[in-house]
């Protein structure tokens, strides 16, 4: 009858433990592979017939008790703990609300306004991969093999792909464009485009770019392009009109190609957009689409088109002020609710 007692004894003490593995290490001592009850067990190898028998039944009702202890005993226990959780992580829900909201930064505010408006006008919006391949990125738009842009010291080669690089810019959406979609095309792209330039107030590793294209079969000229250049940075600029200046320049996918600057004045510091000011800054580049552009993209029915590639990040900073690019990657939440409530005035 000892083991009886012992069990006995072993369940009043399961009773008081509210800890599961205080639980289970008591367990493993009474019925582990050399517990108490176990041992017992291994006893009746020796005995023979009836004996066996009848010491067999005890042995397993014993076992039955210690068992169906340690389990009342765990389930007291996972409720003792779930009760404890519920009660340290007791939320008061009659605490006043927190109302600060987000709002949109401000590039993604531009992105989208410029977006709304240029569909609202017919344009197709078309986003293009960040991955892109040297076709697109530059074959395909009439940059030789040997040209400096397609140095590594200029462009994000990605390791182990061949000829797989971070876009450069948004121009390689130009001819995704043309591949898919028959003439007349009007389309806009906005986007995030890679360099390997050194960070800088002006120059950033990552930065946007916007992209136009308008190809037609009817004549289509350089004076169109002005024409639609000072009315899309009039539009950005949320302004009746600016004093843009074309400069003569070179791009292998424009001919003629020009880069454009904005006039600009700073006032008591800030930089501010001004017809009359004595200050440009450059936004983009631009031009005639070149004839090889559109052999590439399979389009032989005497196209006519021009094209443009605009710094999102050199719009906004002259459009609210902003002296260094690096503020709009800032997570400095005064500057981030400063611009964003300039944007939604
Ligand atoms: C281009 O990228 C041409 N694809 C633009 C183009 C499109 C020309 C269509 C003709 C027809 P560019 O390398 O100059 O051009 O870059 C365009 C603009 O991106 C620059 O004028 C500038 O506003 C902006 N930009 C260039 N590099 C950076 C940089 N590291 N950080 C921020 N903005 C930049």
């Amino acid at each position: 009858m000892e083991i009886e007692a012992t069990a006995l004894a072993f369940i009043n003490a399961i009773k008081k433990l509210n800890n599961i593995s205080e639980i289970d290490l008591e367990k493993s001592k009474f019925l582990g592979k050399s517990g108490i009850l176990t041992k017992e067990f291994k006893k009746l190898s020796v005995l023979d017939g009836e004996n066996k028998i009848s010491e067999g039944k005890r042995l397993n009702a014993i076992k039955n008790q210690v068992e169906d202890a340690i389990n009342n005993q765990i389930k007291i226990a996972k409720q003792l703990a779930l009760n404890k959780k519920l009660k340290e992580e007791n939320v008061d829900i009659t605490l006043p609300v927190n109302k600060e909201f987000g709002s949109l930064h401000i590039l993604s505010y531009e992105i989208r306004r410029i977006k709304e408006e240029y569909k609202a006008h017919g344009f197709l919006i078309l986003d293009g991969p960040e991955v892109e391949t040297e076709f697109f990125n530059f074959d395909a738009l009439n940059i030789p093999k040997y040209h400096p842009a397609r140095q590594s010291q200029d462009t994000f080669y990605i390791k182990d792909f061949q000829d797989t690089l971070l876009r450069t810019q948004t121009s390689c959406v130009q001819i995704r464009a043309m591949q898919k979609n028959a003439l007349p095309l009007s389309m806009i792209s906005i986007g995030k485009v890679y360099r390997n330039d050194q960070l800088d107030a002006t120059h950033s590793p990552m930065f946007h770019q916007i992209e136009g294209l308008v190809v037609d079969n009817k004549p289509i000229n350089i004076g169109n392009l002005k024409d639609a250049l000072s009315k899309f940075v009039a539009f950005v600029f949320d302004v009746d009109s600016v004093s843009l200046r074309f400069r003569p320049s070179f791009f292998p996918f424009t001919e003629p190609s020009m880069e454009v600057d904005c006039c600009y004045s700073r006032e008591n510091g800030n930089i501010k957009i001004n017809k009359d000011g004595n200050s440009w800054l450059e936004l983009g580049g631009a031009g005639m689409v070149h004839p090889n552009v559109f052999k590439y993209c399979g389009i032989d029915t005497e196209p006519y088109g021009f094209a443009f590639g605009f710094g999102l990040e050199r719009l906004v900073m002259l459009k609210y002020g902003i002296n260094d690019i690096r503020s709009l990657y800032d997570t400095d939440m005064r500057i981030l609710k400063h611009y964003s409530s300039i944007a939604s005035n």
